[in-house]
């Protein structure tokens, strides 16, 4: 893998690979060489990762775009193509081979929160808040986030954070729809590694659908999403890895489902 902005850290463990966001000092604020390197890394994934997790180092999880580069910007093309720039990079992520979970802590703000609801799975430790503080700043989202963010909490309530500068609690944003796990603070990396693990077991083209397929026919029109499904269903069902994990678990050898009640 080409090498990789200091202010971005990977580590491998098995078939999870790391990515850490590692500017504190700046709050972990996305310059354009750490947005860049997530583009590659996700773009130049090794074959044998099969999951990946996404954290940030020191007290919070991103505090957005760097401002700092944005002053000064008098150049509406070069605005649209550092927008594009991002797209690019989050998109790779998003649409990528592998899925990715997102531990959020502390501020998740701006192009912080365009980062993580461009990830898969979200695990909010309780420290983490949200906000869109653009309106404050006079610029606008610019990272995917006007598409992803109203999916996940809603436009009302992304059109209220936005005008009036509030924030989210971790467990408003947990109800609203930010994050699927609400978790202890400290919490958060092991139940992603958990869950990553668990995600990277999973046949290869099953996963490969649910980040590429899944999200496409979800949006289609009906009689499209409907045969996009079967012919998804097709060509994931007769690859040799799922005959073969179809056949273990008629012949007693695959784990079967548990649920254990909670109260
Ligand atoms: C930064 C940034 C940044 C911190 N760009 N330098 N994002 C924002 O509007 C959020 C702006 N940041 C904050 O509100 C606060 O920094 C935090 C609430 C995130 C954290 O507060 P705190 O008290 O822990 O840290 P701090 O003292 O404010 O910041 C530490 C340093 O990081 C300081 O620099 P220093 O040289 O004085 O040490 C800050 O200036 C710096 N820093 N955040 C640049 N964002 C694709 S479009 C996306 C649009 C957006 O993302 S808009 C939202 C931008």
């Amino acid at each position: 893998m080409s090498t990789l902005p200091d202010t971005l850290q990977a580590t491998r463990d098995g078939a999870v690979a790391i990515l850490k966001l590692a500017r504190p000092a700046k709050r972990n604020a996305l310059d354009d060489d750490t947005v860049k390197g997530i583009g590659r890394f996700f773009a130049e994934l090794p074959e044998e990762v099969r999951a990946v997790v996404l954290h940030g180092e020191g007290q919070h999880f991103c505090a957005g775009l760097d401002l700092s580069e944005v002053t000064g910007a008098s150049d509406l093309y070069k605005g649209i193509r550092h927008s594009q720039m991002w797209h690019t990079a989050f998109g790779a992520m998003q649409f990528g081979p592998v899925p990715v979970f997102a531990v959020l802590h502390g501020a998740v703000v701006g192009g912080g929160l365009e980062l993580a609801a461009s990830t898969h799975v979200r695990i909010a430790e309780r420290s983490a808040y949200y906000a869109l503080p653009e309106g404050q700043r006079g610029i606008f989202l610019g990272g995917g986030g006007s598409v992803r963010i109203p999916k996940l909490i809603g436009l009302p309530l992304v059109q209220d954070l936005m005008l009036t500068g509030r924030t989210l609690s971790a467990q408003e944003g947990h109800v609203a729809g930010a994050s699927q796990y609400l978790v202890e603070d400290g919490e958060g990396l092991g139940k992603a590694m958990e869950l990553a693990r668990k995600a990277a077991g999973n046949a290869r083209m099953t996963n490969f659908a649910i980040i590429n397929a899944l999200p496409q026919i979800a949006e289609s029109n009906p009689a499209a999403g409907f045969f996009t499904e079967s012919l998804m269903a097709a060509i994931a069902e007769t690859t040799p890895e799922a005959q073969q994990r179809l056949r273990d678990f008629l012949e007693k050898r695959a784990a079967k489902i548990t649920h254990t009640p909670k109260d």
